[in-house]
């Protein structure tokens, strides 16, 4: 038998008697690797004669390639083996009752919500929903958002492949239900739209998907002093504060005109964060009146319906509260985050109750 005939006899039956990817790669390395048969094989042509380095090194290339499709075929083989076996294995039996020594909890983010849904309600507004996948039209358009404005370019919005001559994307802001249920109802309105939103970013301090908490008023005489009562006492019951000082910082937002932030007053010392008291002031929102192109745009009359928007970050407002350090941890799914942050899920927010 000749010297490649002699390592592919015995190298087939190895390949073929791997039982696992483990074993599989051990072969690999010991026909393959730097110190592999093929390997050593071929490092003995330079001495050879130059008819045995010609036709011996053409067999031994010849078998490099048959015995690296082989490991290919039995590797693919073994994975297939694999991914059955566990799909067999951990099979979860969804019947079963749960571990009493787990408890589930409410994510922070759920609970926030929860929490300024119950501040708004018992101040009379409804609460709206939209789809998470909007089109470009009532996600930038209909908001006096023009083509040129920064939010549109591609690093902040997700688009998805459209099926039509409108650009479809993932709602960078939960406005569009705004815009939906104006063109779906007859004015006076007065709702919060609540839900996840998406924008091409990741850092420290934004991850691609996150939460707001929208509002909107629209009626006949709604001004200014509507909307800062309104927020300074939203503001109030959120942080749990009889007296907040509350700064309006005039700003700009292609839905609304004015527009402002809104700052409330903190202390900041060495590590701690303390709301409600204090020199330094800290945004929690953004605000303002709605722009009379996004009236005209939903088929109302500026001049006769007026008002005033407002939008939140629900993770920001759960950090703020509860002192949660670290934004990506709310989507990590660590369970000893959640058992740590988490609430009773029996403990619903309630104005009555307490927040
Ligand atoms: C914000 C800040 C200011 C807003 C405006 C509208 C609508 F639909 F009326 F145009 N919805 N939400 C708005 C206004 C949102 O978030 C920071």
């Amino acid at each position: 038998m000749t010297q490649p005939d002699a390592i592919r006899a015995n190298a087939l039956a190895d390949i073929a008697a791997c039982e696992s990817s483990n074993a599989l790669e051990e072969q690999r390395v010991a026909l393959l690797g730097k110190k592999g048969a093929i390997t050593e094989a071929l490092k003995t042509l330079g001495s050879a004669d130059p008819e045995t380095r010609k036709t011996l090194g053409a067999a031994l290339n010849l078998l490099k390639q048959e015995l690296s499709e082989a490991i290919d075929s039995k590797k693919s083989q073994i994975a297939m083996l694999e991914l059955n076996e566990r799909l067999a294995n951990e099979k979860v039996d969804v019947t079963l009752p749960s571990r009493p020594s787990t408890r589930g909890s409410i994510h922070p983010v759920s609970q926030v919500i929860e929490e300024i849904t119950a501040i708004f309600a018992d101040m009379g507004f409804a609460v709206a929903e939209g789809p998470d996948i909007e089109s470009d039209e009532y996600n930038f358009d209909k908001l006096n958002i023009p083509e040129s404005h920064p939010a549109r370019q591609m690093h902040d919005t997700f688009y998805l492949q459209g099926n039509g001559d409108g650009k479809t994307l993932l709602r960078t802001h939960t406005s569009p239900v705004q815009i939906r249920t104006m063109q779906g109802g007859k004015p006076p309105f007065r709702f919060i739209a609540p839900g996840s939103t998406y924008r091409c970013d990741s850092d420290l301090t934004h991850t691609p998907m996150f939460h707001q908490v929208e509002g909107f008023v629209i009626d006949k005489g709604i001004h200014m002093g509507h909307l800062k009562g309104c927020l300074i006492e939203f503001l109030k019951a959120f942080f749990e504060l009889s007296e907040v000082p509350v700064r309006f910082r005039p700003s700009f937002f292609p839905f609304t005109e004015p527009s402002a932030e809104v700052d409330i007053g903190c202390s900041r010392s060495k590590d701690e964060l303390k709301i409600g008291a204090g020199s330094d002031w800290l945004e929690v929102l953004g605000c303002g009146m709605v722009h009379p192109n996004v009236l005209k745009n939903c088929g109302l009359d500026p001049d006769e319906w007026q008002g005033f928007a407002f939008g939140m970050g629900v993770e920001r407002l759960a950090m703020l509260k509860y002192g949660i350090p670290d934004l990506r941890t709310f989507f990590d799914s660590d369970s000893r985050w959640l058992s740590h942050y988490g609430f009773d899920a029996l403990n619903i927010p309630s104005l009555v109750g307490g927040l």
